[in-house]
């Protein structure tokens, strides 16, 4: 088989083993660089343009993914076994190489998913944060002790790892989302199997060469690359995979969940956004439109946290149309390896279609007024990717479609409100629960909103979008199944909590009876 397996990867690569060797990538699967067991290749292109080929990866097997769970088990006990310190020693490392190699991996990022480059750095920077961080806690891990009921006995709850740990990321932060969940898995002492998105295998790519590099053992890590209808439902019904987590859409996050319901397995969803930005009438306008033209159109819109959704006081309504509006249409459109560029382009053909048909459905469903943007740009240098116009949709109302349905892309909705109180209910009145925000000079007001709003994450004064990684991430509602990631917090996923007691009595002491006050 290994044999077999190294002709097919010679064949894959040509005869002289030079011509594709610099862009096909394999799996990796117990510490060895290997194709899928399947020979089949995915071709995968800069959606900036398409005639870039970024490079050929492999079509995953349920054989594939089967044998990266073995490794994984493999690898176990001798991970788990090893002090958390040490581990996070590791880790550090992988830091440090992420740090060297950052400006590379953004580039990569911007050719294999099209977020400008400022954006694919940020996306990285996050991957190198949430490592620095979750290797810190290797010095801590806190459990907690606490007394017992008898005399002569102790109490305490340590953290133990799960096992072995599913991680199934999205391709709009394709390094970040990844080591969201790697780093505190590691740290946790799990062994992983990762399935990147289809369409941003590189990144995650470049993040597991990273921890290669630094020593993390074989095994630990297992990368998995191929569709989601494979890799991604193998992985969810595997017997041996004590936990999926799961960062995408709610329909495939849905799925992923039964799946584990089915065997009692553990999983995390981190799903879908109709993120709000309310603006006061006292609000700092500019301020507001900035922030909402950030929110609005960074990765085109592509974010979980997007702010598509701006809901504005209607004595300010009129004004800050026009400014929002002479923003967006002065946006800067085009491939995001251009410094210049400020909006790169959707994904894949399918997000094309998926956002045209909700501009179509604003304007002929829902009878929105298209205030700006609305077209598919295909002419001069747009010809060969997939370029959307930043489009805002005004006098919006709360059970439009538009204002109701995540959908991804470069694609805002703004709705009039009369008051504070109504801005909240409109808010609150979507099916998600991620991210909110609100521009507001006064105090009072921040807190009311603070208060009454129904999200994850809240910000005052800034975009919905910019979690920093020592926060615990993650939403209410149809966005997610209560966990978070990200802060300390994300600890309680790849950790289960074991309560010791020591009885240094020397004799039989019955919790609940032998101490329990006499009755009268
Ligand atoms: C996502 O949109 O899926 O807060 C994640 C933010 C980023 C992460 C977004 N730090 O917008």
């Amino acid at each position: 088989m290994a044999q077999a397996k190294k002709a097919l990867a010679k064949k894959q690569r040509g005869s002289s083993g030079a011509r594709t060797l610099a862009n096909t990538y394999l799996n990796y699967i117990g510490g060895r660089w290997t194709p899928s067991e399947s020979g089949e290749w995915s071709e995968n292109r800069n959606p900036a343009d398409t005639r870039d080929v970024v490079g050929r990866f492999p079509v995953s097997t349920n054989e594939d993914v089967d044998a990266a769970v073995a490794a994984a088990r493999e690898a176990f006990d001798s991970w788990r076994l090893t002090p958390a310190p040490k581990r996070a020693e590791l880790m550090f490392r992988v830091g440090e190489i992420l740090m060297r190699d950052k400006q590379e991996y953004t580039r990569d990022m911007t050719r294999e998913m099209g977020k400008v480059l400022k954006e694919a750095g940020g996306d990285v920077q996050e991957a190198i944060d949430c490592t620095y961080y979750a290797a810190g806690e290797g010095r801590r891990l806190h459990g907690f002790t606490t007394p017992a009921e008898m005399p002569n006995k102790f109490a305490m709850c340590v953290r133990q790892p799960m096992g072995l740990c599913g991680l199934i990321t999205p391709w709009n932060f394709p390094m970040a989302i990844p080591s969201w969940k790697l780093m505190p898995a590691l740290v946790c002492g799990n062994t992983v199997v990762m399935k990147p998105a289809e369409d941003t295998p590189l990144s995650t790519y470049n993040l597991v060469k990273a921890c290669e590099e630094a020593g993390i053992p074989p095994g630990v890590i297992n990368l998995v690359m191929g569709h989601g209808s494979v890799v991604g439902a193998r992985l969810s019904d595997h017997p041996a995979v004590r936990l999926i987590s799961f960062t995408g859409s709610t329909e495939t996050g849905q799925r992923v969940a039964s799946a584990c319901a089915e065997r009692n397995a553990i999983c995390s969803l981190e799903m879908g956004g109709k993120n709000a930005i309310m603006v006061m009438e006292d609000a700092d306008i500019e301020n507001a439109v900035e922030g909402a033209v950030w929110g609005a159109f960074g990765t085109s819109g592509q974010r979980c946290t997007a702010s598509s959704r701006l809901i504005v006081h209607k004595k300010v309504y009129k004004k800050f149309n026009q400014q929002l509006v002479a923003r967006a249409k002065a946006l800067r459109v085009g491939n995001g390896a251009d410094e210049k560029i400020e909006v790169g382009p959707v994904i894949n053909p399918d997000a094309v279609e998926k956002i045209m048909s909700y501009i179509d459905i604003g304007q002929n469903e829902d009878g929105a007024t298209l205030a700006c943007g609305g077209r598919h740009l295909t002419k001069g240098d747009y010809a060969n990717g997939y370029f959307i116009e930043p489009t805002v949709f005004t006098d919006v109302t709360p059970d439009m479609r538009i204002a109701q349905e995540e959908i991804f892309g470069p694609v805002t909705s703004v709705i009039p409100a009369k008051s504070l109180d109504e801005a909240i209910e409109i808010a609150n009145g979507v099916q998600y629960g991620l991210s909110a925000a609100i521009y507001t000079q006064n105090v009072n007001r921040a807190f009311h909103a603070m208060n009454d709003i129904y999200t994850g994450i809240f910000y005052v004064n800034a975009s919905t979008i910019g979690a920093e990684v020592h926060l615990p991430f993650g939403g209410t509602k149809g966005t997610g199944n209560g966990h978070r990631e990200a802060g300390t917090q994300v600890l309680d996923i790849f950790s289960e909590w074991k309560s010791v007691y020591v009885d240094y009595s020397g004799k039989l002491q019955r919790a609940q009876i032998d101490n329990a006050k006499a009755i009268g």
